[in-house]
């Protein structure tokens, strides 16, 4: 345990210090620079569990340091036992108001003096386990959110993701007008990958289509998805249909710079189909799927509207 003894009386830290030490470290600096640098006023860093102060002090009063003292958010759960005579309890209310956590009259019986400091030291203690508790857990739970929406496999956003964001997106163009775009992406012949290279190797190719996609979608309000299989979405917010032709095209020019290979494949490496639909279509979705359809239909490896 950590404990800051502040008092102008050099008798006085000598008391105390001898009386704490059993209880653990006992600091007792001769003046208030040397408090400053153990509650960390400079530097938010602070190892002490419980402080005694001085609530008369010639330099600067008690009640003025503990103000300052709360005022450091790092310091706002650090017990403060006030160390008082017994002609000063009526400044005890001020005391209380400004933050201190117990108080102790001088001269304080040996026992109840380390009772206070280490019941106070305790509070402290709780209070700081129960802070790093909650950050924790508010962190874990920013992780599971963050998992809940991501794809396993290729660390894309998932379906869920997807869903959300495409019915927020519909929303806010019905609302507002703001075009948003949708384009449909499939492997082609992407059965027969797997069939020939097996399931594994399909796994690394969906791994590397994945990326491609992610690179294509520029604008931070783009939304590249796994939809499901060897499917994927592109959402795009405020992009007209020029726009997504643009999204598409990098698209098939990347697939065709990684020249994956594809021994089932007409062309011998991966490509893709897309279907492309903007929210003038009455269904986005339906509208993609069947634009997908026309691309599939007139040859693959292809974009059509
Ligand atoms: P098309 O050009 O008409 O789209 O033909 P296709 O073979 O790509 O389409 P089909 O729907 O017949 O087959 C899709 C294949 O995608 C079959 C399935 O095994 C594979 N697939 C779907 N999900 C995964 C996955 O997570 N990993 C792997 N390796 N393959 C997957
Ligand atoms: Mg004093
Ligand atoms: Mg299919
Ligand atoms: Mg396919
Ligand atoms: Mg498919």
């Amino acid at each position: 345990m950590n404990i800051l003894i502040i008092d102008d009386s050099a008798l006085i830290r000598a008391l105390l210090t001898r009386t704490l030490t059993p209880l653990g470290t006992v600091h007792a600096p001769p003046d208030l620079h040397g408090a400053r640098d153990l509650l960390g006023f400079h530097t938010g860093h602070c190892d002490l569990d419980v402080v005694l102060l001085d609530l008369e002090m010639p330099e600067l009063d008690g009640l003025s340091f503990l103000r300052d003292l709360r005022a450091h958010p790092h310091l706002a759960d650090l017990s403060v036992v006030m160390v008082t005579s017994t002609q000063e309890t009526e400044r005890l209310d001020d005391a209380f108001t400004a933050g201190a956590t117990d108080y102790v009259t001088k001269p304080a019986h040996d026992s109840v003096l380390r009772a206070r400091t280490l019941n106070a030291a305790r509070l402290s203690r709780a209070l700081r386990a129960a802070k790093t508790r909650e950050r924790e857990l508010a962190a874990a739970n920013a992780q599971l959110e963050q998992l809940s929406r991501t794809d396993a496999l290729t660390g894309l956003a998932n379906r869920r993701a997807f869903d959300q964001q495409y019915a927020h997106t519909l929303a806010l163009a019905q609302r507002t007008g703001v075009l948003a775009t949708l384009i449909m992406v499939d492997l082609d012949h992407f059965k027969r990958y797997n069939d020939t290279l097996g399931h594994p190797a399909g796994d690394t190719c969906l791994q590397q289509v994945a990326r491609i996609l992610q690179a294509s979608c520029q604008r931070r309000t783009d939304l590249a998805a796994r939809y499901g299989g060897e499917e994927f979405a592109l959402l795009l917010t405020d992009t007209d249909l020029a726009g997504a032709q643009q999204v598409a095209q990098r698209v098939h020019s990347a697939l065709q710079a990684a020249a994956i290979p594809h021994p089932g494949h007409p062309l011998g490496r991966v490509t893709v189909s897309l279907g492309i639909a903007s929210t003038a279509a009455p269904d986005l979705k339906d509208a993609a799927d069947q634009a997908l359809y026309r691309a599939k239909a007139s040859g693959r490896n292809t974009t059509a509207t």
